[in-house]
C-alpha cells in the first residue's frame, strides 16, 4: 500500500517542486524591474496521506475518483505584502499557458465563517513522467502575510480543538480576523499615500530643474 501511495503522489511532488519553482522564478523576475514585488515568499507541500485519508472519508471520495475528487493534494502558498498583489498575480496566472485555471475561489470577498481569507485558485498543471504527460490538479492560495498570520494560528488552533471551538475563542478568532484584515486596508492605504506624495515630490523635483 505504501508503494502504491508513493507512486500515485510521485507527479503531486513533481507539480509541487515544479510550480513553487516557477513562482520563485516569477518573483525573480520583478525583482530586476525594481519595480514592487508582489511576492513575499512560496511555500509548497503535498497532502501527507493520513489528512487524503480523512478529507475520502468526509467527502466520501472513492480512490478511483480521488485524482478529480479533491483538488489540493498539490499544494503551493504565495505570500504577498498588499490585497492588490493578490489579484494582480492571479491576473498574471489567467495568461500563463503552463498552467490552466478550472477554478477561483476568492475567500477575501466572501470571506468563509471562521473569518478566512485567501484566494484559491485550482489549476490542471501537466507533469513530464517517465511514462508520459500526467495533468494533475494543484491549489494555489494567495494572501497577504497578514491574512498567513491569522489562517495558520487558526489552524493548528484547529488542530488541537478538532474544528469544534469553545464559542468565546469562536469570536475572538472571528475578530483577529477582521483586525488582520483592517491592517492589510490600512497598509495599504498608506502604501496609496506613500506612492502618492513620491509621485507628487518627483513632479516637483522635475518643475524645479526646469526653473
Ligand atoms: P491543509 O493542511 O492546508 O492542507 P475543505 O478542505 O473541505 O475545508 P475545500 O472546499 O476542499 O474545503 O477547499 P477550500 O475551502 O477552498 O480550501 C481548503 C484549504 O484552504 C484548507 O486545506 C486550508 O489550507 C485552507 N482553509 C480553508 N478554510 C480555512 C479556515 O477556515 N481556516 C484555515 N486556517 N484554513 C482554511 P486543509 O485540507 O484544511 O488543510
Amino acid at each position: 500500500m505504501e508503494k502504491e501511495w508513493t507512486r500515485f503522489l510521485l507527479p503531486y511532488e513533481q507539480a509541487v517542486s515544479e510550480l513553487t519553482a516557477k513562482f520563485l522564478a516569477l518573483k525573480e523576475q520583478y525583482v530586476i524591474t525594481k519595480k514592487h514585488v508582489p511576492i513575499e515568499f512560496v511555500i509548497g507541500r503535498v497532502k501527507p496521506v493520513a489528512s487524503i485519508l480523512e478529507k475520502m472519508e468526509r467527502r466520501h471520495i472513492a480512490w478511483g475518483e480521488l485524482a478529480q475528487g479533491m483538488e489540493d493534494i498539490a499544494g503551493v502558498r504565495i505570500m504577498c505584502q498588499f490585497v492588490a498583489d493578490i489579484y494582480q498575480l492571479v491576473e498574471v496566472m489567467r495568461q500563463r499557458k503552463d498552467m490552466h485555471i478550472i477554478e477561483e475561489r476568492d475567500y477575501i470577498a466572501n470571506k468563509k465563517a471562521s473569518g478566512y481569507r485567501s484566494y484559491h485558485v485550482i489549476v490542471e498543471y501537466p507533469v513530464e513522467m517517465l511514462t508520459g504527460r500526467k495533468t494533475v490538479l494543484a491549489e494555489i492560495q494567495i494572501r497577504t502575510l497578514a491574512m498567513n498570520f491569522w489562517a495558520t494560528i487558526e489552524h493548528s488552533l484547529n488542530y488541537k480543538y478538532q474544528g469544534i471551538f469553545p464559542q468565546e475563542l469562536k469570536q475572538r478568532l472571528q475578530g483577529a480576523a477582521e483586525a488582520a484584515f483592517r491592517l492589510d486596508q490600512e497598509m495599504s492605504a498608506i502604501r496609496e499615500e506613500i506612492k502618492e506624495a513620491q509621485e507628487a515630490f518627483s513632479y516637483y523635483r522635475h518643475n524645479e530643474k526646469k526653473k
